[in-house]
């Protein structure tokens, strides 16, 4: 009886763009509206706490007013049935895999409906402004509680599990992501050099793409539904 083979996908901002989250890199992306050090760093937080928490504000509200769409949808589907090991790594902070039904998933980057207290290490689920100042609700303690953002210079969650799916991994499938940012950037090469196939679905070429056994251009919800099918045999 074959293996059935074990897929890791990685996610960024592309996934979501269609649903009409900004994207980073992008004509007019979040960071040609603000340079990234000066919100998306310790070093900014601790320079200037209200433009940092006045940015998350701004995002963690308007995520919610988004919906999932076809290419979130078809990877809740794919992650259902597919009888072998599957791990969704997303470097998003918006929560619409898991509203178009994810569960085999993990953020590498953090999300944004939930906070990080400082003062009790608690994460609570998050979905008001920080600029406030609001108490923790595990602890009480009052103007302690961050985005649970990982920020640059800062190390991404659950590192050990990604390398270790990506190092046993038989397919790693790379979607609406740039490869501009490590080490997410860098899980294609591991992937490869430990034998698994790579895909990337994009819109358009990738600063990764030259790693990639099979690059297929144009937009997620189309590319992904279609090669979900695929997977699961009704392509
Ligand atoms: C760390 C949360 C130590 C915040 C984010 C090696 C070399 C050089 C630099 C480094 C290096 N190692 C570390 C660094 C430093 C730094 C880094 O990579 N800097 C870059 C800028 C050079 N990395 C770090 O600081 C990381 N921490 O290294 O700690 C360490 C090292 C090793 C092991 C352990 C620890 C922390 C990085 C995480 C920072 N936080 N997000 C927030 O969201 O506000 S990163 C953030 O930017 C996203 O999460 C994502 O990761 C990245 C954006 O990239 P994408 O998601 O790809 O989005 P982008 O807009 O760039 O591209 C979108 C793509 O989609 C495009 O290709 C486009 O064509 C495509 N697309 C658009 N529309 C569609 C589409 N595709 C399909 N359909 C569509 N409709």
């Amino acid at each position: 009886m074959a293996k059935i083979p074990s897929i890791v996908i990685l996610t960024g901002a592309g996934v979501s763009a269609e649903s009409g989250i900004d994207t980073f890199r992008s004509e007019g992306g979040l960071w040609e509206q603000h340079r990234v050090e000066d919100v998306a760093t310790p070093e900014a937080f601790a320079r200037d706490p209200d433009l940092v928490l006045r940015f998350y504000d701004m995002r963690r509200a308007a995520i919610q007013t988004k919906q999932p769409n076809a290419a979130h949808e078809a990877l809740a589907r794919l992650d259902a049935e597919w009888p072998g090991e599957l791990l969704i790594i997303t470097q998003n902070v918006d929560d619409l895999h898991e509203r178009a039904g994810g569960s085999r998933l993990l953020h590498m980057h953090g999300t944004h409906l939930t906070a990080w207290c400082l003062a009790c290490d608690g994460r609570p689920e998050w979905r008001e402004p920080l600029i406030d100042r609001p108490a923790c609700p595990q602890c009480g303690a009052a103007g302690q509680m961050r985005p649970d953002i990982v920020w640059f210079g800062e190390m991404p969650y659950e590192m050990e599990r990604i390398y270790a799916a990506v190092g046993a991994c038989d397919l790693f499938v790379s979607i609406g992501t740039s490869g501009a940012v490590y080490p997410a950037a860098g899980l294609v090469r591991e992937a490869r050099a430990r034998g698994a196939m790579t895909l990337e679905l994009n819109l358009e070429p990738s600063q990764g793409s030259y790693f990639f056994h099979e690059s297929r251009h144009g937009p997620a919800t189309r590319l992904v539904p279609e090669w979900v099918s695929e997977m699961l045999g009704q392509g």
